[in-house]
């Protein structure tokens, strides 16, 4: 493969490690990129999940007109058994593939989400475990787990405690941020779409989504959005791992939420980038030699339901090591365009996660890859 913009396909040799314990590590938690070869992963369960109230300003701000409908048809009751069947279908069929791959798969317990829960502040039902990347990130050797932002998923750890459990008895850090009490104050309840820079939650307590970020590297790259503050990213920044640097991005998007539909880096030196959420930092990206290229369409039928994202899910890939990576078996030009690229792109179903809210990235959270804390090229940001 050729190398581009100086950096060969995956940098094994000429990447300056800058500390970690590399691949030969035995600590089960180790993952610092989202390229290096996939060694353990964790694969979301669809089981249990309760369609979310658009009555929450918070899920309101974070979804299309389009969903609502759904939404307001569904709201506080089960997802309809038939999709959570088939969305547990592909889950089911990713997990056993990544196992003959001989890659080692975790999934979450079964929780029932459609049970109204109170604290001193609220009353909600839950959401999911559907989609672990949005609460967990490995952050080189430990596990950070996300205090979240939305109501419905204050419990949704529960679902992740026996992995935890397993996880740091042999050897792993698992953190968890400080929750937010998630009172009154800490969302904006006149919130009204207007644009960019207008945001449901407020500063009241840091509060911030896992997915909210990915990882180059020692560089780690964050969004204010709906559901990450900026005191959730300021509380990110002051406990990153030793060697670890944070940089804020910010897109045109009016609705950010999430990350991992907007920049999807593939390997050193080459992002995908969705063509509809310009990166004011892309300058940032070229100075450090990376390649930007735009993702194509997604190829999803407008009438297919979506509860919870955007089509844009099409850009969620798991890349699984140097050479494959998974991508949604309709998604012909992203196909095709990763095989220009030099991958050799795995289509698989799994259009039925996409309808509760996630693609392969979103669907996983993975805990060992074998590259190190190591430097793509960027230097530090000025904002
Ligand atoms: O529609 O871009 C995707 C959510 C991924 N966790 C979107 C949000």
């Amino acid at each position: 493969m050729q190398p581009q913009h100086g950096f060969s396909c995956f940098r094994e040799k000429s990447a300056t490690i800058l500390g970690g314990d590399g691949g030969g590590t035995t600590n089960p938690i180790h993952s610092f990129d989202e390229w290096s070869p996939l060694k353990a992963v964790v694969v979301g369960r669809a089981g249990g999940a309760c369609v979310p109230s658009p009555d929450d300003p918070m899920v309101r701000a974070c979804v299309s007109e389009r969903n609502l409908e759904l939404l307001r048809r569904y709201k506080e009751q089960p997802f309809p058994s038939t999709l959570v069947d088939a969305a547990n279908g592909e889950l089911d069929n990713l997990a056993s593939l990544l196992v003959r791959w001989g890659i080692q798969v975790f999934r979450p317990e079964s929780v029932d989400f459609t049970r109204t829960f109170t604290t001193p502040h609220f009353s909600s039902k839950g959401l999911y475990a559907a989609m672990p990347r949005d609460s967990l990130i490995t952050l080189g050797a430990e596990l950070l787990q996300a205090p979240m932002a939305w109501r419905a998923r204050f419990f949704e750890y529960l679902a992740y405690e026996k992995i935890k459990k397993t996880l740091v008895k042999s050897g792993g850090v698992w953190r968890t941020a400080p929750k937010p009490c998630m009172s009154d104050k800490l969302y904006d309840w006149h919130f009204q779409p207007s644009g960019p820079g207008h945001f449901a939650t407020t500063e009241f307590k840091p509060c911030f989504d896992a997915a909210d970020m990915i990882r180059c590297g020692q560089d780690v790259f964050v969004q204010r959005s709906q559901v990450t503050n900026l005191a959730g990213i300021a509380w990110i920044g002051s406990t990153l791992p030793k060697g670890m640097r944070m940089h804020r991005l910010v897109f045109d998007d009016p609705n950010p939420m999430h990350l991992d539909s907007t920049i999807m880096p593939l390997r050193p030196g080459l992002l995908l980038v969705n063509p509809q959420r310009r990166c004011h930092q892309a300058q940032f990206f070229l100075d450090a030699g990376w390649r930007m290229v735009e993702a194509p369409l997604p190829a999803l039928p407008d009438d297919w339901p979506l509860y919870l994202s955007s089509a844009w899910l099409s850009m969620n890939l798991l890349v699984i090591d140097q050479r494959r990576v998974l991508v949604e078996a309709g998604e012909h030009a992203t196909l095709r365009l990763l095989e220009s690229l030099g991958f050799e792109p795995i289509p698989l179903p799994f259009r039925h996660v996409y309808s509760m809210g996630g693609g392969f990235h979103c669907a996983t959270c993975d805990l060992h890859r074998s590259g190190g804390l190591e430097s793509y090229g960027f230097s530090s940001m000025n904002s």
